[in-house]
Parts: C-alpha cells; sequence; structure tokens
C-alpha cells in the first residue's frame, strides 16, 4: 500500500494553519466526531467532540445546536517540569526557550482512521524525549475511544509526568449548553464526567482511564467539581521508554437503562490497546472493501477522493444511532450541526451504493420524524409530510431567521430557506427512492420509506397552487439561494412533478406486491381517488419554465430579466461573487449560487430533456454560477462529464475533490464540507464513469478527463458487490 495516497500529512508543524488542521485531521466513527486539537492545548486552538444526536438549544441563542462536549483527548505533559507545549523557537534569544520542539510531524491514516503525531521535544533541562501521540474512535465499539502515547528518552534521563484530563468546562465558542457538569470517581481508577444539557436536558457520561506501562507505574487521582485527573510520573533512565494509554468511553442516555454503568462497563472490558486497534481496523477494511475509489494518473484526485469518502465513513451513523449527517459532518462548528438536503443528495448515495445499511439508517433518521414534517405541513396550512429545511433531533424546522450579526456594523439578514426552500421533501424522496433502486429492500419500503414518499406527496399536491396557467409554485427558494421569494423555480417544480409520479408508481407496486401495506397506508395517510386525481393533473399540467425559442429551461420566472453578470470575469476567487457584489445587487442578478438547473440534469438524466436542450441549459447556467456554495463544483463535473464537455467537467472536478484539502471556500475552520464530500464520489462514480442500470444491471459507460489512466471502483446492487474499472 502506497501511504502516501492514503494518509494527510502536516510537517512541519503550521500554526498559522491550526484551525484548518483541526478540521482535516478530525477522526470519528459514526457515533462521535472529534477535531484534530492538540492533546495539550494551543493558544486560540479550537477543539470540539460532538455526539451524534446531542443538539440544545441554549437560551437567547437562534437555534438550537450540536453540543460540545469535553475533550476525551486532554492531557497535560511535562518533562522534567518544563510543560510540553509546541513552542518552535525561543520567545527571546537571550535566553534558554520553555522547553523546545526541535521536530515534528503529524499524519491523518485514512485508511484505518488514526491519527498519529510525533514531536521532538527538549526541555529545559537540555533531557530530549520523542513523544508519539496515537489517538483513535473505535468504528468497532464506537463508545469507545483510545490514545496511546509513547515517550522515548532520546536525551539524558527525563522525568516524564503525563495527566489524563476530563475537562467539563466546556462550551460552543462561549455559549453555554451544559446545565451541570460534575466530575467523580467511579471506581478505584476511573475518573469520570457527567453532565446535562441545560435544555434538551441530554445527560452526558464520559470515563477515563490512564495505564501506564512502565515498572515504576504509578497514578494519582484528583477531582475538583467539573474537572478529573489522573496523573503518572515516570522517571526515565538513558534511552528508556514508557507507554501511556488512555481509554475513554462516551455514553449518552441512549444505551440501555443505566448509561453510566455501560460506560463503565466498556471501559472496563478495553484494556488492551492493539486488540482494540486491530478490531477497529478490521472495520475500516470492510468499510473501504466497497467505497474505496481507486484512480490511476493522480495522485492529487487519488488523495483528495479517498479523503471526502473517509470524511462521509466517519459521519455516518452507524446501526442503531439515531441521527443524520450535518452539514459540516461532526467536524466543526459550522451551520450548528444541522441537517439539510446535503444528507440525501449529496452524502447518502455513496452509502446507498457502497454500506446500504448505513444508508437505510440514515432514512431512518427521516421516517422517525415523519410527525415533524407533519407539524410543519399543518402549521404552514398544507397537508402531508414537509420536511424541515434545517433538522436536528426533533424534526421540527430549526432554520433560525437570522444570520449572527455580521461585522462591521452588526447588520443581520433575514434567512428564508426555512418557510420556503421546500425541494427538500422531493430530495428525500430521491434518497429513498434511490435506496430502493439499488438494494432492492422491498421490506424498508413497505415497512418505512412507502410512507415518507407518499406522504411527502400530499404535501406536494396540496402545496401546488392551481391556477388558469396549470398548477404553479410561488414564492420559494430554489438550490440556488441568492434568488428568493421566486415563482416557479424549475428544481422545485420539476422535482415536485417526478415525485408525485413516483408516488403513484409506488402504489402500483404496494398494490401488487404488498397489498395490506397498500390498504394501510391508503387509509391513514387518505390517498383517496380524489387526491390521487389531483397528483394526476399537477403532474400534466404544473408550470415549468421554459423557453422554447431557445430550447432552455428557465430557472424561474423572470430570471433573464435580471442584470447579466459575466461571472467568469471575477477568478480566480476563494468566495462567492456576494463577496464582491453585495448582497442586494447579487440578489438582483442573473448570478446562481450553485447548480439549480445543472443540479436537475445530474438527478434527471436525459428525463429533464434533449441532449440539444441539456447542452443549451449547460452552457447558460455554468457561466452564471459563481460556486458560492462548495455543492455545485461536483455537479456540474458531473453533468459537464456526461455531456463530454470534458475541458470544463475536469476543472470542475479538481475544485470539487480538494475543496476542503486546499480549503478553496476558505472556511474549512468551520468544518468539512459534507455535501461537496459526498458529491465528489458521485461525480466519478456516476459523472466520469458513467455508472447507471440498464436491464436491471449496473453498467458503466466512462468519459474520463484526459490524463486518468483508469478508475476502479465497486458499488452493490440488490445485494451483490459489481466492481468495475473505467478505462
Ligand atoms: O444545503 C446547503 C445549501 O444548499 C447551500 N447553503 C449551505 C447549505 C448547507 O450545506
Amino acid at each position: 500500500m502506497n501511504k502516501r495516497l492514503w494518509s494527510i500529512k502536516e510537517y512541519p508543524f503550521q500554526p498559522e494553519k491550526l484551525h484548518y488542521h483541526e478540521t482535516i485531521f478530525t477522526i470519528g466513527n459514526g457515533y462521535i466526531g472529534t477535531r484534530g486539537s492538540f492533546e495539550e492545548g494551543y493558544d486560540g486552538d479550537s477543539p470540539a467532540t460532538f455526539v451524534h444526536g446531542l443538539f440544545n438549544h441554549a437560551e437567547g441563542e437562534l437555534a438550537p445546536e450540536l453540543v460540545n462536549c469535553p475533550d476525551w483527548t486532554h492531557l497535560n505533559i511535562w518533562v522534567d517540569d518544563t510543560p510540553f507545549k509546541l513552542i518552535t523557537k525561543s520567545p527571546d534569544p537571550f535566553h534558554p526557550p520553555e522547553g523546545l520542539v526541535l521536530g515534528y510531524e503529524r499524519r491523518l491514516h485514512m485508511d484505518i482512521g488514526v491519527l498519529r503525531r510525533t514531536v521532538l521535544f527538549r526541555a529545559t533541562t537540555g533531557n530530549t524525549v520523542r513523544i508519539e501521540f496515537e489517538r483513535f474512535a473505535s468504528l468497532d465499539n464506537v463508545h469507545l475511544m483510545c490514545q496511546r502515547i509513547h515517550v522515548t528518552a532520546i536525551d539524558g534521563t527525563p522525568k516524564v509526568t503525563i495527566q489524563a484530563v476530563l475537562d467539563g468546562n466546556v462550551t460552543n465558542q462561549g455559549v453555554q449548553h451544559w446545565g451541570e457538569m460534575r466530575a467523580h470517581q467511579l471506581s478505584e481508577k476511573t475518573i469520570a464526567l457527567t453532565g446535562v444539557t441545560n435544555q434538551a436536558k441530554y445527560q452526558l457520561n464520559i470515563v477515563s482511564q490512564l495505564h501506564v506501562h512502565h515498572e515504576n507505574k504509578n497514578i494519582a487521582y484528583d477531582f475538583n467539581e467539573d474537572t478529573a485527573f489522573a496523573t503518572s510520573v515516570i522517571p526515565l533512565e538513558k534511552d528508556g521508554e514508557v507507554e501511556f494509554l488512555k481509554y475513554s468511553v462516551i455514553t449518552v442516555d441512549d444505551v440501555g437503562d443505566s448509561p453510566l454503568e455501560s460506560a463503565l462497563h466498556m471501559l472496563h472490558e478495553a484494556n488492551n490497546f492493539d486488540y482494540e486497534l486491530n478490531s477497529h481496523k478490521f472495520v475500516w477494511q470492510k468499510y473501504w472493501e466497497t467505497t474505496d475509489i481507486q484512480i490511476e494518473g493522480d495522485e492529487l484526485a487519488q488523495v483528495g477522493i479517498r479523503f471526502t469518502t473517509y470524511q462521509i465513513l466517519i459521519a455516518a451513523p452507524v446501526n442503531g444511532i439515531d441521527a443524520s449527517i450535518g452539514a459540516k459532518t461532526l467536524s466543526g462548528y459550522g451551520y450548528a450541526g444541522h441537517v439539510f438536503w446535503d444528507t440525501e443528495l449529496f452524502m447518502m448515495p455513496p452509502l446507498t451504493l457502497t454500506h446500504p445499511d448505513l444508508a437505510r439508517n440514515l432514512l431512518m433518521y427521516r421516517y422517525r420524524r415523519l410527525d415533524g414534517a407533519r407539524q410543519k405541513a399543518q402549521e404552514n396550512g398544507y397537508e402531508g409530510a414537509m420536511f424541515p429545511w434545517e433538522s436536528t433531533d426533533t424534526g421540527l424546522e430549526t432554520t433560525p431567521i437570522w444570520t449572527e450579526p455580521k461585522p462591521p456594523d452588526g447588520r443581520r439578514i433575514r434567512i428564508y430557506t426555512g418557510e420556503i426552500e421546500i425541494h427538500i421533501s422531493s430530495d428525500i424522496a430521491y434518497g429513498i427512492l434511490q435506496y430502493w433502486r439499488w438494494t432492492g429492500d422491498d421490506k424498508f419500503m413497505r415497512d418505512y420509506g412507502a410512507e415518507i414518499v407518499l406522504d411527502t406527496a400530499v404535501f406536494w399536491g396540496s402545496r401546488a397552487e392551481p391556477t388558469e396557467r396549470g398548477y404553479e409554485m410561488t414564492d420559494v427558494i430554489g438550490p440556488d439561494e441568492y434568488h428568493e421569494h421566486v415563482n416557479n423555480n424549475v428544481f422545485t417544480n420539476r422535482m415536485a412533478q417526478w415525485h408525485l409520479s413516483e408516488a403513484l408508481n409506488l402504489l402500483d407496486w404496494l398494490k401488487d406486491n404488498a397489498n395490506d401495506d397498500y390498504i394501510r397506508l391508503v387509509e391513514q395517510l387518505d390517498l383517496s381517488d380524489e387526491r390521487l386525481n389531483l397528483w394526476r393533473d399537477v403532474i400534466d399540467k404544473i408550470v415549468i419554465p421554459f423557453d422554447e425559442e431557445k430550447q432552455l429551461h428557465v430557472q424561474f420566472e423572470g430570471f433573464f430579466d435580471l442584470e447579466y453578470i459575466p461571472v467568469m470575469k471575477y477568478s480566480p476567487r476563494v468566495g462567492g461573487i456576494w463577496d464582491y457584489l453585495g448582497h442586494e445587487r447579487a440578489l438582483a442578478s442573473q448570478v446562481l449560487k450553485q447548480a439549480d438547473v445543472v443540479m436537475l440534469m445530474a438527478l434527471l438524466g436525459e428525463e429533464v430533456g434533449s441532449r440539444e436542450v441539456m447542452l443549451n441549459n449547460f452552457h447558460t447556467y455554468y457561466e452564471r454560477c459563481d460556486h458560492g456554495s462548495s455543492l455545485s463544483p461536483a455537479m456540474h463535473a458531473w453533468v459537464a462529464a456526461r455531456l463530454g464537455l470534458m475541458d470544463i467537467a475536469t476543472e470542475m472536478m479538481e475544485h470539487a475533490v480538494l475543496i476542503d484539502l486546499e480549503d478553496n471556500k476558505g472556511n474549512v475552520h468551520q468544518g468539512i464540507h459534507g455535501a461537496a464530500s459526498g458529491g465528489a464520489w458521485q461525480m466519478i462514480v456516476f459523472g466520469f464513469c458513467g455508472l447507471h442500470i440498464k436491464d436491471g444491471q449496473p453498467v458503466i459507460s466512462p468519459n474520463l478527463p484526459e490524463y486518468w489512466k483508469s478508475v476502479t471502483f465497486s458499488v452493490r446492487y440488490h445485494g451483490k458487490i459489481h466492481r468495475f474499472t473505467a478505462r
């Protein structure tokens, strides 16, 4: 295995990119995500551990957010009496430094989900040690987190002190979500914290043990109200070595009847680092067996796609965890951990096609929140289920209605997406139908999926406005969020039309194949003949704006009356064109934030129109799009590759696959762009390799970038693994 193509490295230490690396080096296991902050801390750092589903709405805040939990990685270290910190040069040239870092390397091993760091450190005494850090969040037991710290005396006979810390004094960048936080000693060797969030009342337990592999091992325990310490002091001989192990277990009040006891039990079971590491590696191997894409001829894209896929895999909740993946995964504070359409249309498809159990879990998250969607529909005067634009643990709409105040004048911008960005209900239906098509999981469809697809179809039937032109949907926001309060957005209307017709097909299938479920759902959702006729009428007559003369779709009515701005002129640039033109002007122009009509072509392919229409659509919207959203480049690459526009496809691919590694949106410090990560996988598999189902079998029709020699990947279709090599 070529390590270079399976890992991300920081060498030497780059303090100016501290927050970027904290995000990039996130580890996780589908239950927790922990940013790559240093064990010993660093001035201005932003450590965070998020647990799936642990949201809280603190008083005075605009919306609930994922709660930052106590940092299980935290360690204080001294060599002799010099605190171990990453100081790379002496602050005062005339005095010896207080400890000096002589060497540093950090590497994320994506093949096995392990973060390692090696530091060569000289204490004020002149004694020098090499410290090797290793951490992982076990994929074998997702409640378990393991650390190994190996210290070797390089020069002299240093005394090494390690203090394992559980510090309950944590906030979300100043916002307090913890109502109570208590440190305690749980058993002779176990330090523990128990916290309860101040609004949602989730109880979190985190328990840790420090183990020392050395003949002189000794550990002292100490506690104050919200912090617990386990401290060990080891005098090393010349060339001596010591290994410290810290095991931590996190449970929320979701594990059995007694989460604290479960935590303690799991902690007692974990006492062999190599055994835990091997069990963890074994699951990773299974993950990669089907998910990995091998690109021959492009090492940059190879590392890029492994990185984006790794990010999806560490964020995907494993079975039994009632959560979905937020827009920034579990890697940062961005979007407060909220779940958007990013999940079903961007992050889920790679899972649907490679690890359908993980995809199913995401769909179950939506199923369990159907009542929230029904409540939203009702509150807005509609029928059926209308999913929230931003979702958290409750399933209610949680989109904030204002942005945070922006400097310099503290202005806030009104956010309307929670009220009128309604396409998410079709996006979820698309995710379900795609899951069904690829897995053949009829049982899921009968028991859960159909209810979602049908009740969201009920919503569309009630949302479509009958007018003399047919049916319209006014006052919406499409995927391109630069344009608010628009009428008849093509993406929204066309996806609703597609959704309704899929719902009718599904009903036919249920009638023939699962009649009991058909009868149950018809009754429960009131799928009367009258309602189904309404759906048929909407399908026939919904307004899909189209310019007959130019043979192209019009993103929404009146779009081409807006100011035309040649977006390409403003390149190269990092952010969206908003940053240059300002909010008002961008809103009043034809500049698009992201793929909208292009996205529709990615999802529905040739159903959207003839090749001529597809090409007209692509060229028209591509030159107007500023990719202000990270969701955009991969979708453009996908569609361009299908249309054979290889220069554009290749350029967009390079942008998409390195969005986070190259920080080409400039905001990686806020977290990974989960949708862009999932989009990158789809861009390669569906776009460049042209994977599709033909005559009941998956097949490819590749159009690769010129310098790619081949792409190899696997997918599961109806339970069977198919391996493809595209050239
Ligand atoms: O869901 C996206 C949206 O399409 C664009 N703004 C960011 C959201 C979260 O990623």
